[in-house]
């Protein structure tokens, strides 16, 4: 077989570089290692920035998100006791958040994929990377396949094989945060009709939504802590508290704890593989921009790839560097929403009001609330 890009990973990630790629007349060809029905059910981020929503919109699959996203103009961030709203479209000139699971954006990619009728495989196994050939095997339905290429993309996500195929050339950049959340998904009316990133003493909680019917809620817990050891009722419980409201109640239909960690590999290209998404880098979801900062990635990519094959290789040789400014940003986003916000065991009283000065000044500043609003709707895609 033969391909210009080779895409291991059918995540956001991939997926959305292969669209950006055949709109642009480019042959690729998508691994993915899990099926179809798993993708697409696989529950995680929920909200778009508004570059994530023009480039939907670009690369012609953003109906859906108009129809059944729900567009918010603010946040509020809620702390001793009381909610603050950061006008989010006012203080950027307009810009918004759509909430829009990632598995509908998943889905829509793999219906435009499949509607152009280009090739997608699910359920690939033992996927071996060589970046300098370029040239990437797989098994398929029992069958060894052998995929020359021009290119390779690593979208493979933070366990995937493109990573550690070229680790020795890589520098990781890593921290783990001493707690992780406790995330529930649940039939009922949200909390509220804007998200609330809840600043308390035994924790923070994130009030979410999926729609105006499904409920997305979150409660800082220890890093290891068993989901089952809550039940239904200690979560709402909980959540009233570090709320300081009676949230509206119903049946949990997912739960599951979630690491917080941040991490960055320099850098991420080598030879012909360019790695993209969750495979070079995570961010604690705090900031909201994971899946994001994916997109972010393959936008400035499929330019890259797209200028080569005219003849200028000089994107392609800065992928990385232009990547990486981006990245950096948004982690330091993630990482200081994530440091206000929650609890650090040890932490002293003049840790907690240090945070609450930093909350205090983030709602009442404009200046500072800015700094906030116009990283959450998401700084332009580089191209
Ligand atoms: P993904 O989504 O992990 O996709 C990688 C794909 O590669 C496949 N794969 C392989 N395929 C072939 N061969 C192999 N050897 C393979 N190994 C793996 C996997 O099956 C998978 O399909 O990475 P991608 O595309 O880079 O996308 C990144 C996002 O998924 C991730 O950053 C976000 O989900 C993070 N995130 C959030 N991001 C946001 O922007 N906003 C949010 O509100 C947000 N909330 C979240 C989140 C992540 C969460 N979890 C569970 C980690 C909330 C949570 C709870
Ligand atoms: C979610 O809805 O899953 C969500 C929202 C905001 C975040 C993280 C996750 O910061």
């Amino acid at each position: 077989m033969r391909t210009q890009v080779a895409i291991v990973g059918g995540g956001p990630a991939g997926l959305m570089l292969a669209r950006l790629l055949e709109l642009r007349g480019i042959e690729s060809v998508v691994l993915e290692a899990r099926d179809r029905e798993y993708v697409q059910q696989r529950v995680r981020a929920g909200v778009l920035e508004q570059p994530t929503m023009d480039l939907m919109d670009e690369v012609g699959v953003g109906e859906r998100m108009h129809r059944e996203g729900l567009v918010h103009h603010g946040v509020e961030l809620r702390f001793a006791g009381e909610g603050h709203r950061i006008a989010l479209s006012d203080l950027t000139g307009g810009r918004a958040i759509s909430i829009y699971g990632q598995q509908e954006v998943v889905k829509d990619l793999i219906d435009a994929r499949q509607a152009s009728g280009l090739p997608l495989y699910f359920e690939v196994s033992d996927v071996s990377v060589d970046p300098d050939a370029p040239r990437v095997e797989f098994t398929h339905e029992d069958s060894r396949h052998v995929l020359d290429c021009d290119f390779i993309a690593g979208c493979d996500g933070s366990h995937g094989v493109c990573r550690p195929a070229i680790a020795s050339v890589l520098t990781e950049y890593h921290r783990d945060y001493p707690f992780g959340w406790l995330g529930i998904l649940a039939r009922c009316r949200p909390a509220s009709e804007e998200l609330i990133y809840c600043h308390h003493e035994r924790g923070f909680a994130l009030a979410s939504m999926r729609s105006m019917e499904v409920t997305r809620m979150y409660l800082q817990v220890p890093p290891d802590e068993d989901a089952d050891r809550w039940s239904d009722e200690e979560i709402w419980d909980e959540l009233d508290r570090r709320f300081g409201m009676e949230v509206n109640r119903g049946e949990v239909f997912e739960k599951g704890v979630t690491p917080m960690r941040s991490s960055v590999v320099e850098p991420m290209q080598h030879a012909k593989l360019y790695l993209a998404g969750d495979a070079a880098h995570i961010v604690p979801p705090t900031g909201a921009k994971g899946l994001n900062t994916a997109m972010a990635d393959v936008c400035l990519l499929a330019h890259a790839i797209e200028a080569s094959y005219g003849g200028d290789d000089a994107k392609l040789a800065a992928y990385s560097e232009r990547a990486l400014e981006r990245v950096w940003r948004v982690q330091h986003f993630s990482w200081w929403m994530t440091s206000m916000l929650h609890r650090f065991a040890g932490d002293d009283d003049f840790q907690l009001k240090l945070q609450l000065s930093q909350l205090r000044y983030t709602t009442s500043s404009p200046a500072q609330a800015t700094a906030l609003a116009e990283n959450y709707v998401g700084l332009p895609f580089a191209a």
